[in-house]
């Protein structure tokens, strides 16, 4: 069958500071092709709204698949789907990814009809399954696929994630793909799951608390085939379990791969395992993004972080004395006020890694969903994007922004300041004469985007879908959040 698989359009932090390769859906994708069918990819980081319909038009699609990970991209994705449902009545039209999978009714609802059914947790192995069944099987009897009928079983975690190395062919124009001076940048993944669960995120509820890791040859052969020099890795917490890092590293060194890597991970992992940070930077590991979070051990307390502010800071000590670049990350409270943001300036001018803040939003699949939504100051899905305020502000909202993009904006200047303009200065001009120009473009676009006059009037747009919160203000048990019901928490000793 002819299938089209669609990515929306970035929001507003991929606007800036990168833009990546749609993996979810090739490795669906992946799947997909391995049963036969016929499939084309857009991915509207790159392509326009304009350019999905003539590629409609022109492919013909049976099927439509959206990929929605993000829940700020629901109205756009139900826009999509009522735009391309009307222009033929026949296609089938599927969504799937992380926040479909916690919002599969609300979608449903909102689509009235223009989706024929949602696909709830990983999609490689029920995707084709679905294909087949259309016209033959009554789609909710099979496992996570949600229709305006009812649903069918709970989604079944794949035996072993490294079943389908992702169909990257599928990706056109791969050298928009990019992380900062990583220009291009692939992306590709060694572990799925996480096995903490912090309060604020759904990492963890979706895989139902699991971890589970791919074979070392299997990842090699996959990073093996891939051509851009950089790798963004994009496992929730990179390097939990050493022996499994060292085996892909020496799989790595075997085949002679030499590429540029970026990771996530934890401070407590990279204390308890530096001679593995240690060991990737040898193998051209030199980004890492770490999410400290709150900047005392109270805050960490209420995130669930389950570290200390102190292992915090020997992370960062020992990612410096490696020499790893290091952004970390601060979950902006929206009780602060500008005394608060003037701290937090004043603290990120004095460590060397790069700061970045999030605003503390409360979404479906994590506990702060119940237990924030009772406060939230507003039902646009839009707005849930991390760098907008959904629950109510201390400082008028207008100030809010004001302080937000301020601090930003230090921070952003402090990032580019001399030293590191001349850096960025002698990478721009050895990318611009490969003809990549995704990090130039990024360094003078901040002042656009980051503007708190625009993040203010994002408030007031017409609403056409507005989020259904849940019906009570009670913590369901926590099981209840799952995504994947299956395993029991894994190991967290290392
Ligand atoms: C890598 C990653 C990114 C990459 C994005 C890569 C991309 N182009 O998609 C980058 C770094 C750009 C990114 C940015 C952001 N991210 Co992010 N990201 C992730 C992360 C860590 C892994 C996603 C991934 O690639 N996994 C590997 C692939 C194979 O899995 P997958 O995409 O989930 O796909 C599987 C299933 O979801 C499903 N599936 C997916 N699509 C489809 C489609 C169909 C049809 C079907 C059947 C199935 C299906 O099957 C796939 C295979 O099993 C997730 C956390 C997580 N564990 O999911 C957060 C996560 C998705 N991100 C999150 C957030 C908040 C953001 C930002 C808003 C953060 C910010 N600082 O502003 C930005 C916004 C990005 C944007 N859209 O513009 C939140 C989402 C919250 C929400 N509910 O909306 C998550 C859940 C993290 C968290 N802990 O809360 N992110
Ligand atoms: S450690 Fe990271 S991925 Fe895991 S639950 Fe906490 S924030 Fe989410």
């Amino acid at each position: 069958m002819r299938i089209l698989l669609v990515h929306p359009s970035p929001l507003m932090y991929s606007e800036i500071y990168l833009r990546l390769e749609p993996l979810g859906l090739e490795r669906v994708g992946a799947a997909l092709r391995a049963a036969g069918h016929d499939l084309r990819l857009l991915d509207l980081q790159i392509f326009t709204a304009r350019d999905l319909f003539a590629e409609f038009d022109d492919f013909k699609p049976r099927a439509v698949a959206f990929s929605l990970n993000y829940l700020a991209n629901l109205p756009e994705v139900v826009d999509l789907a009522k735009t391309l449902k009307a222009k033929d009545r026949s296609v089938f039209i599927f969504v799937g990814g992380h926040s479909a999978s916690f919002v599969a009714d609300e979608l449903l609802m909102h689509a009235d009809g223009a989706i024929d059914c949602v696909v709830r947790g990983e999609g490689e192995a029920i995707a084709a399954q679905l294909i087949e069944a259309l016209g033959e099987r009554d789609l909710k009897t099979l496992p996570g696929v949600v229709t305006p009928d009812g649903a069918g079983p709970p989604p079944r975690l794949m035996d072993r994630i490294d079943r389908f190395i992702p169909a990257r062919d599928l990706a056109r124009r791969r050298s928009k793909y990019f992380i900062g001076s990583f220009d291009p940048c692939a992306s590709i993944e060694f572990t799925r799951g996480c096995p903490w669960d912090c309060t604020f995120c759904s990492a963890w509820t979706f895989y139902g608390r699991s971890y589970r890791q791919a074979a070392p040859e299997a990842a090699a052969d996959d990073l093996e085939s891939i051509r851009e020099p950089n790798a963004f890795i994009v496992d929730d917490v990179a390097f939990i379990h050493p022996e499994h890092a060292f085996a892909l590293g020496r799989e790595i060194e075997r085949r002679g791969i030499r590429k540029q890597y970026y990771l996530e991970t934890r401070a407590d992992v990279l204390c308890r395992n530096r001679e593995v940070f240690a060991y990737w930077y040898r193998l051209g590991l030199r980004l890492m993004f770490i999410g400290l979070e709150a900047m005392d051990d109270e805050g960490l307390k209420r995130h669930r972080k389950r570290s200390k502010v102190s292992i915090n800071e020997d992370a960062l000590e020992i990612a410096r004395k490696i020499g790893l670049t290091v952004a970390v990350n601060l979950i902006v409270d929206p009780a602060w006020d500008e005394a608060r943001f003037a701290a937090v300036r004043e603290w990120a001018a004095s460590v060397e890694e790069v700061v970045h803040l999030t605003v503390a939003t409360p979404y479906p699949g994590t506990e702060t969903w119940f237990t924030e939504v009772p406060k939230l100051a507003t039902f646009d899905y839009r707005l849930f994007d991390i760098q907008h305020a959904v629950l109510p502000t201390r400082l008028p909202l207008k100030r809010f922004y004001e302080e937000l993009v301020a601090t930003q904006q230090v921070l952003n200047r402090k990032h580019l300041g001399v030293r590191g303009l001349w850096q960025a200065g002698s990478k721009a001009a050895s990318l611009l004469a490969r003809g990549q120009t995704n990090f130039i473009r990024m360094l003078w676009k901040f002042s656009r985007v980051y503007n708190p006059e625009r993040q203010y009037q994002d408030h007031f747009r017409p609403l056409e879908y507005a989020i259904r919160p849940p019906a009570a203000d009670v913590r369901p048990p926590v099981g209840q959040l799952y995504v994947h019901q299956g395993r029991a928490s894994a190991d967290l000793s290392g």
